[in-house]
């Protein structure tokens, strides 16, 4: 763990991008949960990546904050949804999105369905984003969505889910507006959903 930082901290020191160290860091996520699902890696190693990502997080997080960050571009509401803990990926399309320039309001893990709809009615949000990394929990993703949708929002916000086990399928099945399984590509569409011209 203290190698893995130790790089992070030199990388950053050496001025490179943090989105650049992010997605090599994700790469690694992506090879340890590979050797987990073929029975190669065990919880535990599961859980000491995590924590070895999170912790890399609080290094590239306030910089990934202090981003190009140009007034609100919109609310942005985001949770993962009811049954699914996972929250690395999520807090990077928070970060990500804060640089950017949303107003973000973080409901958290494990939210439940009511909780989306009345925090929705306070927070009136632009674009709500669902996290979702457990297949298990794409009937709890779909259910978020119908209810947001059947809430009569005043307004209306769109809805995106993202994670690494999204794909246009599951944006399907769930009726969402969009989908992604990249926060930088994730907030570039929420831009879009706020009538913001992207920088491609
Ligand atoms: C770390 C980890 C854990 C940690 C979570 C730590 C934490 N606090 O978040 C712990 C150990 C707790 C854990 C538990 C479990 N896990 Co787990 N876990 C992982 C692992 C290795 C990495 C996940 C991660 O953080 N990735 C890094 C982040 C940065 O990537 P990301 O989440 O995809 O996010 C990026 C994008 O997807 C996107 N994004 C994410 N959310 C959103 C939202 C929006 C709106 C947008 C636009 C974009 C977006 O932006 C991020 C940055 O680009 C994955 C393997 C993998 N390859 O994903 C398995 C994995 C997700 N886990 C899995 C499983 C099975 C479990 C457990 C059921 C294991 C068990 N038997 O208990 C439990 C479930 C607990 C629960 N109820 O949620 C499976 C899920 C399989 C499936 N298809 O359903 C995976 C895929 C491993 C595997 N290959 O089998 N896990």
């Amino acid at each position: 763990m203290d190698a893995a930082l130790a790089l992070v901290r030199a990388r950053l020191d050496s001025g490179e991008e943090p989105v650049a160290i992010l997605e090599e860091c994700r790469d690694g996520m992506e090879i340890v949960g590979e050797r987990y699902a073929k029975g190669e890696y065990f919880l535990s190693e599961l859980v000491l990546a995590g924590e070895i990502f999170k912790r890399a997080m609080y290094l590239l997080q306030p910089k990934l904050a202090a981003g190009k960050a140009v007034g609100t571009l919109g609310r942005l509401m985001i949770g993962t949804v009811k049954g699914d803990i996972h929250h690395i990926g999520k807090n990077i399309v928070v970060a990500v999105a804060r640089g950017a320039g949303f107003e973000v309001h973080d409901l958290g893990v494990d939210v439940p369905v009511e909780t989306f709809v009345n925090r929705a009615r306070e927070v009136e949000p632009d674009v709500v984003g669902l996290s979702v990394l457990l297949s298990t929990c794409f009937p709890a993703t779909r259910d978020t969505v119908q209810a947001l949708k059947g809430a009569g929002l005043s307004l209306s916000p769109k809805i995106i889910v993202g994670g690494g086990v999204v794909t246009e399928k599951v944006r399907e099945y769930a009726g969402a507006d969009a989908w992604a399984n990249d926060a930088v590509e994730g907030i570039n569409i929420c831009k879009v959903f706020c009538g913001k011209e992207v920088d491609v």
